[in-house]
């Protein structure tokens, strides 16, 4: 699978991108990602990207012009199955949607800075509006990271038994069980004995009754809708 994010910082997101599953995903060449600076197709000598908004109102909007050259140039090379922007009035991001986009092939994130971009560059290219929930961040980067890494690590063969996505919180909208490891005792604190007793079927019915009880108390929500 293949990402390209449109961003004003790449160095914000270069890092979050390069460690642990996602760089092992890439260097499987299960999944490629390139960042495209924004700047590079800025207006004039100060390479401008954003403006004073019509109407008045404090806040700077990102003009059309670099976000359609560059978008145009990347569509002539690629075919989206999502043209993605991240901002916080889009849909409410979860797992069922990550799971839907790891079946693409190529997605374009644009990551929005100031207060957004032009509606119209929405209107023209955008297929899909994502936020990650209910509070502002300063731009649309650390969500590109978000997405790039519950949809990488969805990818078939990014992920082996230990890390497998089938026992993720939120893959049958329920929680995850606890989990310990060694040593069976720690302080005073025991570890539940029938993790230790060997009987597989035991187990995994001791599994689903606690990942149940833990969304009942934490999140009824994902039991109800
Ligand atoms: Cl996608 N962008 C920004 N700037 N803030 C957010 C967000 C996205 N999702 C939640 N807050």
């Amino acid at each position: 699978m293949h990402f390209d994010i449109i961003t004003l910082l790449p160095e914000l997101l270069a890092s979050p991108l390069s460690h642990s599953i996602m760089q092992r995903a890439k260097d499987k060449g299960l999944l490629t990602v390139e960042l495209h600076d924004l700047r590079e197709y800025g207006m004039g000598k100060h390479r401008q990207v954003d403006d004073y908004q019509f109407g008045g109102g404090a806040g700077m909007v990102m003009r059309c012009e670099p976000l359609a050259e560059l978008i145009d140039k990347l569509k002539s090379e690629r075919t989206y199955d999502e043209i993605i922007y991240l901002t916080p009035d889009g849909e409410q991001y979860a797992q069922r949607r990550a799971n839907r986009l790891s079946l693409g092939k190529n997605l374009l994130l644009i990551c929005g800075h100031y207060k957004g971009i032009d509606q119209r560059i929405r209107d023209e290219y955008v297929t899909l509006e994502i936020s990650i929930g209910d509070y502002v961040l300063s731009g649309g980067e650390l969500a590109a990271a978000v997405i790039v890494d519950s949809v990488g690590r969805l990818l078939p063969g990014v992920l082996n038994d230990e890390t497998s996505a089938l026992t993720d919180s939120f893959q049958d909208d329920l929680l995850a069980p606890p989990v310990y490891t060694r040593p069976a005792k720690w302080r005073d604190h025991e570890v539940p004995p029938i993790l230790l007793s060997g009987h597989t079927a035991n187990i995994e019915k001791w599994r689903e009754e606690q990942a149940l009880q833990r969304t009942k108390d934490r999140r009824p929500d994902l039991l109800t809708d």
